[in-house]
């Protein structure tokens, strides 16, 4: 039992929960996990009841004050950048932390196309879905988007910022998508990335549990 507990979706299809769970997972901070099913009739109700927003992911913090809610795979990620300081969880460098905010709020807050025609179905592999109504457009500026952070920013180490930071988790969703939906023909920087994330241990780990909740029947 830890004071930090994080709710999360179905593994194979909740790419907001990916976030900060593999956040959690590769930096090191220990969490209880509990897991909700989606699309199911009664999930609507049960979430209506747990979550502050009806969504996952939310994180609850025991404190010695009483408990501390926080939904939003971006605020969660704030939140854990507060309690964990020393885990460096954005990029040490002023301008390096700020490129990294922008990209992961350009993630949150675009690439709707995407999202919407390509979701998240983890443990499909080559769909080759098609790439029309804009996801060619949303690809195209994810590419750009990792191939400028390693270039600029990533000379240190294997990820967006050179150590692993809250970008690569922000991005982690949509190397699955590019994998489920590929394969594509990226930049050589872009395609290094894609495998950086996708042997990373957590997201190995997260793949295990998603095909163990599809064995069940979630
Ligand atoms: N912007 C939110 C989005 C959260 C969200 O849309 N979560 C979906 C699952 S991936 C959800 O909870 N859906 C509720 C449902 O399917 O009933 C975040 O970053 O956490």
């Amino acid at each position: 039992m830890t004071d930090l507990t994080l709710t999360i979706g179905d593994k194979n299809l909740s790419s907001w929960s990916l976030r900060p769970w593999i956040l959690m997972k590769q930096i090191g901070i220990p969490f209880t996990e509990k897991n909700i099913k989606l699309d199911r009739p009664e999930t609507r109700k049960i979430l209506g009841e747990i979550s502050p927003s009806g969504l996952v992911p939310f994180l609850t913090h025991t404190t010695d004050h009483g408990d501390v809610q926080v939904w939003d795979s971006l605020a969660i990620s704030e939140y854990l950048n507060e309690l964990f300081p020393e885990k460096q969880l954005w990029p040490a460098d002023a301008n390096a932390r700020a490129h990294a905010r922008a990209v992961c709020a350009e993630m949150h807050s675009s690439f709707g196309a995407m999202r919407t025609i390509w979701p998240m179905q983890f443990l499909r592999e080559g769909l080759q879905h098609l790439t029309t109504s804009g996801v060619q457009r949303d690809i195209d500026r994810i590419e750009q988007i990792w191939t400028e952070c390693r270039t600029r920013f990533g000379q240190s180490g294997n990820f967006l910022f050179g150590a692993f930071s809250i970008a690569d988790a922000v991005y982690a969703p949509v190397v699955s998508r590019f994998i489920t939906y590929g394969p594509l023909d990226l930049t050589a920087d872009a395609a290094d990335y894609l495998e950086a994330i996708r042997s990373l241990p957590a997201m190995k780990e997260w793949r295990v549990g998603a095909a163990a909740e599809t064995a069940q029947g979630a």
